[in-house]
Protein backbone atom coordinates (compact mmCIF):
# COMPACT_ATOMS: atom_id res chain seq x y z
CA UNK A 1 0.00 0.00 0.00
CA UNK A 2 1.05 3.48 -0.66
CA UNK A 3 1.53 6.43 2.07
CA UNK A 4 2.74 9.56 2.67
CA UNK A 5 5.97 9.83 5.03
CA UNK A 6 5.84 13.43 7.05
CA UNK A 7 9.10 14.84 7.27
CA UNK A 8 11.06 13.75 10.57
CA UNK A 9 11.77 17.19 11.52
CA UNK A 10 11.70 18.22 15.20
CA UNK A 11 11.41 21.61 16.60
CA UNK A 12 14.09 21.90 19.19
CA UNK A 13 11.32 23.50 21.96
CA UNK A 14 8.97 20.43 21.32
CA UNK A 15 7.66 19.46 24.60
CA UNK A 16 9.25 15.75 25.85
CA UNK A 17 8.03 13.03 27.88
CA UNK A 18 9.51 11.26 30.47
CA UNK A 19 11.39 8.58 27.77
CA UNK A 20 12.34 11.96 26.02
CA UNK A 21 9.79 11.74 22.99
CA UNK A 22 8.11 14.27 21.39
CA UNK A 23 4.06 14.05 19.99
CA UNK A 24 5.65 13.52 16.24
CA UNK A 25 7.57 10.33 17.76
CA UNK A 26 4.21 8.85 18.17
CA UNK A 27 2.98 9.79 14.92
CA UNK A 28 1.94 8.05 11.89
CA UNK A 29 2.27 8.92 7.57
CA UNK A 30 -0.08 11.47 6.66
CA UNK A 31 -3.93 10.78 6.61
CA UNK A 32 -5.33 9.92 3.22
CA UNK A 33 -8.73 10.14 4.89
CA UNK A 34 -11.74 13.36 4.03
CA UNK A 35 -10.57 16.19 5.69
CA UNK A 36 -12.64 16.36 8.91
CA UNK A 37 -13.35 13.08 9.49
CA UNK A 38 -13.78 11.98 12.71
CA UNK A 39 -11.35 9.46 12.06
CA UNK A 40 -9.08 11.05 12.50
CA UNK A 41 -9.33 13.02 15.67
CA UNK A 42 -9.59 9.41 17.68
CA UNK A 43 -5.84 9.24 16.28
CA UNK A 44 -5.02 12.50 17.29
CA UNK A 45 -6.18 11.29 21.12
CA UNK A 46 -4.71 7.78 20.68
CA UNK A 47 -1.11 10.11 19.84
CA UNK A 48 -1.86 12.18 23.27
CA UNK A 49 -2.50 9.40 25.13
CA UNK A 50 0.38 7.29 24.36
CA UNK A 51 2.93 9.97 24.34
CA UNK A 52 1.49 10.88 28.08
CA UNK A 53 2.06 8.10 29.07
CA UNK A 54 5.42 7.87 27.91
CA UNK A 55 4.86 4.73 26.55
CA UNK A 56 7.53 3.26 24.46
CA UNK A 57 6.13 3.12 20.71
CA UNK A 58 7.82 -0.25 20.02
CA UNK A 59 5.59 -1.92 23.11
CA UNK A 60 2.68 -1.28 21.31
CA UNK A 61 1.19 -3.34 18.65
CA UNK A 62 -2.29 -1.96 16.68
CA UNK A 63 -4.44 -4.13 14.99
CA UNK A 64 -7.30 -3.61 12.64
CA UNK A 65 -9.73 -5.01 10.12
CA UNK A 66 -11.15 -2.98 6.83
CA UNK A 67 -12.70 0.58 6.13
CA UNK A 68 -11.48 4.08 6.72
CA UNK A 69 -11.43 3.69 10.41
CA UNK A 70 -8.97 0.15 9.99
CA UNK A 71 -6.80 2.45 8.05
CA UNK A 72 -6.19 5.05 10.94
CA UNK A 73 -3.42 2.47 12.07
CA UNK A 74 -1.34 4.19 9.31
CA UNK A 75 -1.72 7.37 10.77
CA UNK A 76 -0.23 7.22 14.09
CA UNK A 77 2.40 4.93 16.28
CA UNK A 78 4.56 4.54 12.94
CA UNK A 79 7.15 2.82 15.07
CA UNK A 80 4.63 0.71 16.74
CA UNK A 81 4.28 -3.37 15.54
CA UNK A 82 0.66 -3.20 12.97
CA UNK A 83 -1.38 -6.08 11.48
CA UNK A 84 -4.18 -4.61 9.19
CA UNK A 85 -6.13 -8.29 9.24
CA UNK A 86 -9.38 -8.93 6.82
CA UNK A 87 -12.60 -7.51 6.90
CA UNK A 88 -14.25 -8.18 11.09
CA UNK A 89 -11.50 -10.30 12.11
CA UNK A 90 -9.71 -7.68 13.59
CA UNK A 91 -10.45 -9.51 17.40
CA UNK A 92 -9.17 -12.73 16.75
CA UNK A 93 -6.10 -12.36 15.26
CA UNK A 94 -5.25 -9.64 18.28
CA UNK A 95 -6.42 -12.44 20.57
CA UNK A 96 -3.68 -14.79 18.85
CA UNK A 97 -1.25 -12.29 19.01
CA UNK A 98 -1.85 -11.26 22.61
CA UNK A 99 -1.42 -15.18 23.80
CA UNK A 100 1.66 -15.41 22.43
CA UNK A 101 3.27 -12.58 23.81
CA UNK A 102 1.03 -10.31 26.81
CA UNK A 103 4.01 -7.94 27.29
CA UNK A 104 2.85 -5.73 24.01
CA UNK A 105 0.04 -2.88 24.83
CA UNK A 106 -3.10 -4.13 22.42
CA UNK A 107 -5.11 -1.49 20.19
CA UNK A 108 -7.68 -2.99 18.39
CA UNK A 109 -8.82 -0.29 16.24
CA UNK A 110 -12.07 -1.17 14.22
CA UNK A 111 -15.14 0.38 12.75
CA UNK A 112 -18.96 -0.52 13.45
CA UNK A 113 -19.53 -2.24 10.09
CA UNK A 114 -16.16 -3.90 11.11
CA UNK A 115 -17.25 -4.55 14.38
CA UNK A 116 -20.97 -4.88 14.55
CA UNK A 117 -21.90 -6.32 11.03
CA UNK A 118 -19.46 -8.61 9.66
CA UNK A 119 -17.34 -8.68 12.82
CA UNK A 120 -19.83 -9.49 15.37
CA UNK A 121 -18.84 -12.39 16.61
CA UNK A 122 -15.64 -11.64 16.50
CA UNK A 123 -16.29 -8.58 18.79
CA UNK A 124 -18.47 -10.75 21.60
CA UNK A 125 -15.97 -13.56 22.04
CA UNK A 126 -13.19 -11.21 22.08
CA UNK A 127 -14.67 -9.46 24.94
CA UNK A 128 -16.39 -11.94 26.91
CA UNK A 129 -12.67 -13.78 26.95
CA UNK A 130 -11.40 -10.88 28.51
CA UNK A 131 -8.24 -10.00 26.00
CA UNK A 132 -6.52 -7.49 27.55
CA UNK A 133 -6.55 -4.97 25.61
CA UNK A 134 -7.93 -1.41 24.19
CA UNK A 135 -10.87 -2.11 21.58
CA UNK A 136 -11.94 1.33 20.00
CA UNK A 137 -14.52 1.07 17.31
CA UNK A 138 -14.69 4.69 15.25
CA UNK A 139 -18.57 4.46 15.03
CA UNK A 140 -20.17 6.72 12.06
CA UNK A 141 -23.31 4.71 11.38
CA UNK A 142 -22.22 3.87 7.80
CA UNK A 143 -19.73 1.97 5.86
CA UNK A 144 -17.79 4.91 5.13
CA UNK A 145 -15.01 3.37 3.04
CA UNK A 146 -17.78 1.64 0.63
CA UNK A 147 -19.73 4.84 0.61
CA UNK A 148 -22.02 5.33 3.30
CA UNK A 149 -24.36 2.18 3.36
CA UNK A 150 -26.38 1.95 6.63
CA UNK A 151 -24.42 0.41 9.54
CA UNK A 152 -25.69 -2.16 12.21
CA UNK A 153 -25.27 0.77 14.64
CA UNK A 154 -27.17 3.34 12.29
CA UNK A 155 -30.25 4.27 14.70
CA UNK A 156 -34.10 3.22 13.78
CA UNK A 157 -35.46 6.47 11.41
CA UNK A 158 -31.97 7.57 11.11
CA UNK A 159 -31.74 9.19 7.61
CA UNK A 160 -28.72 8.22 4.67
CA UNK A 161 -27.58 11.37 2.86
CA UNK A 162 -30.30 10.88 0.16
CA UNK A 163 -33.26 10.66 2.66
CA UNK A 164 -33.36 6.74 2.56
CA UNK A 165 -34.99 5.60 6.21
CA UNK A 166 -33.55 2.98 7.90
CA UNK A 167 -36.13 1.04 9.50
CA UNK A 168 -33.67 -1.62 11.24
CA UNK A 169 -33.08 -1.57 14.94
CA UNK A 170 -29.61 -0.37 15.97
CA UNK A 171 -26.89 -2.57 17.26
CA UNK A 172 -25.85 -0.88 20.85
CA UNK A 173 -21.95 -1.93 21.11
CA UNK A 174 -21.88 -0.36 24.89
CA UNK A 175 -24.79 -2.36 26.01
CA UNK A 176 -23.26 -5.66 24.03
CA UNK A 177 -20.09 -4.74 25.58
CA UNK A 178 -21.31 -4.79 29.25
CA UNK A 179 -23.77 -7.61 29.14
CA UNK A 180 -20.26 -9.66 27.46
CA UNK A 181 -18.43 -8.88 31.09
CA UNK A 182 -16.07 -6.23 28.83
CA UNK A 183 -14.61 -4.78 32.98
CA UNK A 184 -14.01 -0.83 30.89
CA UNK A 185 -16.68 0.43 29.00
CA UNK A 186 -17.21 3.85 27.98
CA UNK A 187 -18.18 6.18 25.20
CA UNK A 188 -16.90 9.32 23.49
CA UNK A 189 -17.39 11.59 20.73
CA UNK A 190 -14.19 12.13 18.62
CA UNK A 191 -14.81 16.32 18.32
CA UNK A 192 -14.49 16.01 22.51
CA UNK A 193 -10.53 15.40 22.32
CA UNK A 194 -10.76 16.68 26.28
CA UNK A 195 -12.93 13.57 27.36
CA UNK A 196 -11.67 11.12 25.03
CA UNK A 197 -7.90 11.03 25.82
CA UNK A 198 -7.93 10.23 29.48
CA UNK A 199 -10.59 7.57 28.70
CA UNK A 200 -7.81 5.80 26.31
CA UNK A 201 -5.59 6.57 29.05
CA UNK A 202 -7.32 4.77 31.63
CA UNK A 203 -8.13 1.64 28.86
CA UNK A 204 -4.53 1.65 28.42
CA UNK A 205 -3.82 1.10 32.16
CA UNK A 206 -7.03 -1.21 32.15
CA UNK A 207 -5.24 -4.90 32.29
CA UNK A 208 -8.63 -6.77 30.89
CA UNK A 209 -10.89 -5.96 28.25
CA UNK A 210 -11.41 -1.84 27.47
CA UNK A 211 -14.10 -1.14 24.89
CA UNK A 212 -14.76 2.38 23.71
CA UNK A 213 -17.36 3.27 21.42
CA UNK A 214 -16.27 6.55 20.06
CA UNK A 215 -18.86 8.12 17.68
CA UNK A 216 -17.22 9.25 14.86
CA UNK A 217 -19.16 11.56 12.47
CA UNK A 218 -18.29 10.94 8.39
CA UNK A 219 -18.66 14.09 6.97
CA UNK A 220 -18.60 12.35 3.34
CA UNK A 221 -21.65 10.06 4.51
CA UNK A 222 -23.43 10.89 7.73
CA UNK A 223 -23.10 14.32 8.27
CA UNK A 224 -26.76 15.81 7.27
CA UNK A 225 -30.13 16.66 8.91
CA UNK A 226 -31.71 13.34 9.86
CA UNK A 227 -28.37 11.53 11.05
CA UNK A 228 -28.14 10.64 14.45
CA UNK A 229 -24.29 10.79 14.26
CA UNK A 230 -23.43 14.11 12.84
CA UNK A 231 -21.06 16.53 14.36
CA UNK A 232 -24.05 18.73 15.61
CA UNK A 233 -26.63 15.54 16.54
CA UNK A 234 -23.70 14.39 19.15
CA UNK A 235 -23.03 17.90 20.30
CA UNK A 236 -26.19 18.40 21.10
CA UNK A 237 -27.68 15.06 22.61
CA UNK A 238 -24.05 14.06 24.81
CA UNK A 239 -24.74 13.60 27.91
CA UNK A 240 -21.76 13.09 29.92
CA UNK A 241 -22.00 11.51 32.93
CA UNK A 242 -18.27 11.94 34.32
CA UNK A 243 -14.79 13.26 33.39
CA UNK A 244 -11.95 11.62 33.78
CA UNK A 245 -8.70 11.99 34.81
CA UNK A 246 -5.64 9.16 35.59
CA UNK A 247 -3.12 9.40 37.82
CA UNK A 248 0.17 6.92 37.11
CA UNK A 249 1.21 5.22 40.26
CA UNK A 250 3.84 6.85 42.48
CA UNK A 251 2.47 10.02 41.29
CA UNK A 252 1.01 12.40 44.67
CA UNK A 253 -2.68 13.12 44.63
CA UNK A 254 -2.80 16.50 45.04
CA UNK A 255 -6.09 17.71 43.44
CA UNK A 256 -8.41 19.42 45.56
CA UNK A 257 -12.03 18.42 45.28
CA UNK A 258 -14.92 18.81 46.66
CA UNK A 259 -16.54 15.63 48.81
CA UNK A 260 -19.12 14.17 47.05
CA UNK A 261 -18.16 15.11 43.59
CA UNK A 262 -15.40 13.20 42.71
CA UNK A 263 -14.84 9.17 42.43
CA UNK A 264 -11.14 7.42 42.81
CA UNK A 265 -11.31 3.94 41.17
CA UNK A 266 -7.42 2.31 42.07
CA UNK A 267 -6.51 -0.05 39.23
CA UNK A 268 -4.26 -3.44 39.47
CA UNK A 269 -1.23 -1.36 38.96
CA UNK A 270 -1.69 1.38 41.28
CA UNK A 271 -2.99 4.26 38.82
CA UNK A 272 -6.02 5.93 40.15
CA UNK A 273 -8.83 6.94 37.62
CA UNK A 274 -10.27 10.11 38.93
CA UNK A 275 -14.02 10.62 37.75
CA UNK A 276 -15.79 13.77 38.05
CA UNK A 277 -19.49 12.88 38.70
CA UNK A 278 -21.57 15.18 36.20
CA UNK A 279 -24.62 12.83 36.73
CA UNK A 280 -25.20 12.79 40.35
CA UNK A 281 -26.46 9.30 40.67
CA UNK A 282 -24.42 7.35 38.42
CA UNK A 283 -22.25 4.71 39.64
CA UNK A 284 -19.36 3.44 37.16
CA UNK A 285 -18.92 0.07 39.32
CA UNK A 286 -21.96 -1.37 39.27
CA UNK A 287 -23.08 -3.04 35.52
CA UNK A 288 -26.50 -3.85 35.88
CA UNK A 289 -27.35 0.13 36.81
CA UNK A 290 -25.07 1.41 33.93
CA UNK A 291 -27.09 -0.41 31.44
CA UNK A 292 -30.26 0.81 32.81
CA UNK A 293 -28.87 4.37 32.72
CA UNK A 294 -27.48 3.99 29.01
CA UNK A 295 -30.71 2.80 28.22
CA UNK A 296 -33.15 5.04 29.97
CA UNK A 297 -31.39 8.05 28.22
CA UNK A 298 -31.15 6.17 24.87
CA UNK A 299 -35.24 6.27 24.70
CA UNK A 300 -34.75 9.69 25.88
CA UNK A 301 -32.31 10.28 22.47
CA UNK A 302 -29.39 11.36 24.24
CA UNK A 303 -25.91 9.90 23.84
CA UNK A 304 -24.63 9.12 26.77
CA UNK A 305 -21.02 9.55 27.32
CA UNK A 306 -18.00 9.08 29.95
CA UNK A 307 -16.44 5.88 31.44
CA UNK A 308 -19.87 3.60 31.69
CA UNK A 309 -18.20 1.17 33.73
CA UNK A 310 -15.45 0.05 35.06
CA UNK A 311 -14.03 -3.66 37.18
CA UNK A 312 -10.63 -2.17 39.10
CA UNK A 313 -9.69 -5.82 39.09
CA UNK A 314 -10.42 -7.37 36.20
CA UNK A 315 -9.71 -10.80 35.04
CA UNK A 316 -7.81 -11.03 31.52
CA UNK A 317 -7.61 -14.59 29.52
CA UNK A 318 -4.06 -15.47 30.34
CA UNK A 319 -5.18 -16.06 34.18
CA UNK A 320 -8.10 -18.20 33.01
CA UNK A 321 -6.02 -20.38 30.53
CA UNK A 322 -3.03 -20.39 33.18
CA UNK A 323 -0.21 -19.51 30.44
CA UNK A 324 3.36 -18.92 30.60
CA UNK A 325 4.39 -15.35 30.98
CA UNK A 326 7.67 -15.58 28.80
CA UNK A 327 6.54 -14.67 24.79
CA UNK A 328 6.77 -17.49 22.84
CA UNK A 329 9.46 -16.12 20.45
CA UNK A 330 11.56 -16.08 23.87
CA UNK A 331 11.01 -19.94 25.00
CA UNK A 332 13.67 -22.67 23.57
CA UNK A 333 13.33 -25.72 21.80
CA UNK A 334 13.18 -27.66 25.86
CA UNK A 335 10.51 -25.49 26.68
CA UNK A 336 8.12 -26.05 23.22
CA UNK A 337 8.92 -29.58 22.91
CA UNK A 338 9.66 -31.43 25.83
CA UNK A 339 9.82 -34.65 24.88
CA UNK A 340 8.15 -37.97 24.69
CA UNK A 341 7.48 -38.57 28.86
CA UNK A 342 6.58 -35.49 29.13
CA UNK A 343 3.33 -35.87 26.55
CA UNK A 344 3.18 -39.64 28.23
CA UNK A 345 2.65 -37.88 31.65
CA UNK A 346 -0.03 -35.17 30.48
CA UNK A 347 -2.07 -38.02 28.48
CA UNK A 348 -2.52 -40.27 31.86
CA UNK A 349 -4.02 -37.34 33.38
CA UNK A 350 -6.57 -36.97 30.80
CA UNK A 351 -7.36 -40.97 30.53
C1 LIG B 1 -15.21 -9.82 3.42
C2 LIG B 1 -15.49 -8.41 2.99
N1 LIG B 1 -16.75 -8.00 2.79
C3 LIG B 1 -17.01 -6.73 2.41
C4 LIG B 1 -15.98 -5.86 2.20
C5 LIG B 1 -16.28 -4.45 1.72
N2 LIG B 1 -16.09 -3.48 2.77
C6 LIG B 1 -14.94 -2.81 2.92
S1 LIG B 1 -14.96 -1.72 4.20
C7 LIG B 1 -16.57 -2.14 4.54
C8 LIG B 1 -17.33 -1.48 5.65
C9 LIG B 1 -16.51 -0.59 6.53
O1 LIG B 1 -17.35 0.05 7.44
P1 LIG B 1 -16.82 0.46 8.86
O2 LIG B 1 -16.18 -0.68 9.54
O3 LIG B 1 -17.95 1.10 9.58
O4 LIG B 1 -15.65 1.49 8.55
P2 LIG B 1 -15.72 3.01 8.10
O5 LIG B 1 -15.25 3.00 6.68
O6 LIG B 1 -17.11 3.52 8.22
O7 LIG B 1 -14.78 3.69 9.02
C10 LIG B 1 -17.05 -3.11 3.68
C11 LIG B 1 -18.41 -3.65 3.73
C12 LIG B 1 -14.66 -6.31 2.43
N3 LIG B 1 -13.61 -5.50 2.29
N4 LIG B 1 -14.44 -7.59 2.82
S1 LIG C 1 -15.67 8.40 3.73
FE1 LIG C 1 -16.35 9.03 5.75
S2 LIG C 1 -15.32 7.62 7.19
FE2 LIG C 1 -14.22 7.54 5.23
S3 LIG C 1 -12.57 9.04 5.38
FE3 LIG C 1 -14.31 10.07 4.40
S4 LIG C 1 -15.38 11.03 6.12
FE4 LIG C 1 -14.05 9.47 7.00
MG1 LIG D 1 -18.38 3.06 9.85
Amino acid sequence: MTYLAKPKLHHPALERNALGLTRRDYEGAISTLCAGCGHDSISASLIQACFELALPPHRIAKLSGIGCSSKTPTYFLGSAHGFNSVHGRMPSVLTGANLANRELIYLGVSGDGDSASIGLGQFAHSLRRGVNMVYIVENNGVYGLTKGQFSATADKGSKSKKGIVNFDAPIDLVMLALQLGASYVARSFSGDKEQLTPLIKGAILHAGAAFIDVISPCVAFNNHDGSTKSYDYVREHNESVNQLDVMLPRQPITAEYLPGTLEEIVQHDGSVLRLRKLAPDYDPSDRISAMSFVQQHDAKGEVVTGLLYVDPEPEDLHAHLNTVNAPFNSLTEPELCPGADALARFNATLR
